[in-house]
């Protein structure tokens, strides 16, 4: 890090050794602020399932490391929540609380993303987002009482050490959404679907030269083929496919027809349509692969090797229309990065 900051061999050789010093003495060390502003954008960038890395070193870095209670991990979520959307002018933005240390319990958030729909399972019928079944579950053991519409945002909930999760309801108006219409299709509007404008991976762990940040979340803004054919196409999420084909009239009885493929265009349409028109950012998968590509060719020019999975790199949409899809990555997994990590609960 401190070689692509531009620092000398004596600086470095400095900080190492008071590294060094800090972990014999107390089994972790602290990051500067400028350390933990660098490391959450080359986490980033090392990101290998991510194609939207040619903005990593614009990212926006909260350092809330001081955040100690339940209330102002809250009030720091709020603030997040209020950049970051920026009116629908999205800011990508992380905000990264304590990190693990021996001796202060563990910071954790136990929502997927702050604003993910909830999921509701009765006798086999589903309501709103099943992804969220498990996680509404034990927000409604802690006392939150859902609507119950396809489309409930679940609160927050923050847990420190081995107290008792504490939660909040996110307000209205720090919740971004987009209801969906189509450019042509005047029905598509009824059919009454919407999505949050803002994706806050909030479960993933932040992994700095070794130390630990579990609460770190973070935000781009989404690309359409995420909400348009995998949140609301998938059978196991919103299922939306066989509706929109049977509005556009379609002859679902054979798969040759590819009803299921014109559908699934019309509904990427009416997302890209309805962000735009309501000024809130997001890119189609053509232009993000073009914006890949130019990080590619930033990354050569810095002389760093490009690492990549092919397997979520291409869209799910037309994939073998970008170059992605032609050529090969190499998936190695560089340390300073953001990972899976155990559910808290
Ligand atoms: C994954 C786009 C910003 C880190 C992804 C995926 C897309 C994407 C399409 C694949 C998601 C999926 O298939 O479910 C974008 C766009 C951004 C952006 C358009 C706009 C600026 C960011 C930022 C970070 C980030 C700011 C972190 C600081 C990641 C990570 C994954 C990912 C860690 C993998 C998630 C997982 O494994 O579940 N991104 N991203 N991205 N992105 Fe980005
Ligand atoms: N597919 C997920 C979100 C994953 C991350 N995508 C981003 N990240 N665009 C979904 O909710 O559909 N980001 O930081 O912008």
């Amino acid at each position: 890090m401190f070689k692509e900051l531009n620092k000398s061999e004596a600086d470095i050789a400095i900080r190492l050794q008071h590294i060094e010093n800090e972990l014999a003495e107390q089994g972790t060390y602290t990051h500067t602020h400028e350390e933990l502003v660098h490391g959450a954008k080359m986490a980033w960038r090392n990101s290998n399932r991510c194609i939207g890395r040619l903005f990593w070193n614009s990212l926006n870095v909260f350092d809330e490391r001081q955040a100690a209670s339940e209330e102002e991990v809250f009030q720091a979520l709020e603030r997040h929540l209020e950049y970051a959307s920026n009116g629908g002018r999205i800011r990508p933005t992380i905000t990264v609380f304590r990190p693990s240390h021996p001796d202060k319990p563990d910071i954790r958030l136990w929502n997927h993303q702050l604003i993910r729909y909830a999921g509701y399972e009765e006798e086999g019928r589903y309501t709103g987002d099943p992804h969220s079944i498990e996680f509404t579950q034990k927000c409604l053991e802690l006392g939150w009482e859902g609507e119950g519409t396809d489309f409930d945002v679940l609160p927050l909930v923050v847990q420190i050490g081995d107290r008792p999760p504490e939660m909040r309801e996110v307000e209205p108006r720090l919740a971004l959404q987009v209801s969906l219409r189509h450019p042509e299709f005047d029905w598509f509007g009824d059919l009454g679907l919407k999505w949050y404008g803002v994706p806050i991976i909030s479960d993933m762990e932040l992994k700095i030269g070794g130390i630990s940040y579990k609460a770190a979340p973070f935000n781009g803004w989404y690309m359409e083929t995420e909400i348009g054919a995998r949140n609301l196409a998938d059978e196991n999420r919103y299922n939306q496919i066989p509706k929109v084909a049977s509005c556009m009239g379609l002859d679902t009885s054979r798969a040759a027809t590819l009803w299921k493929d014109k559908a699934l265009l019309e509904l990427n349409i009416a997302v890209l349509h309805s962000f735009k028109e309501m000024g809130v950012s997001i890119v189609d998968h053509h232009t993000a692969a073009q914006q890949f590509r130019l990080f590619e060719e930033n990354e050569k020019s810095a002389d760093r090797d490009v690492t990549g999975d092919w397997t979520w790199l291409i869209p799910p949409v037309s994939p073998a229309t970008t170059h992605i899809f032609h050529k090969e990555f190499d998936n190695t997994w560089h340390s300073t990065n953001y990972f899976y990590q155990d559910k808290p609960y």
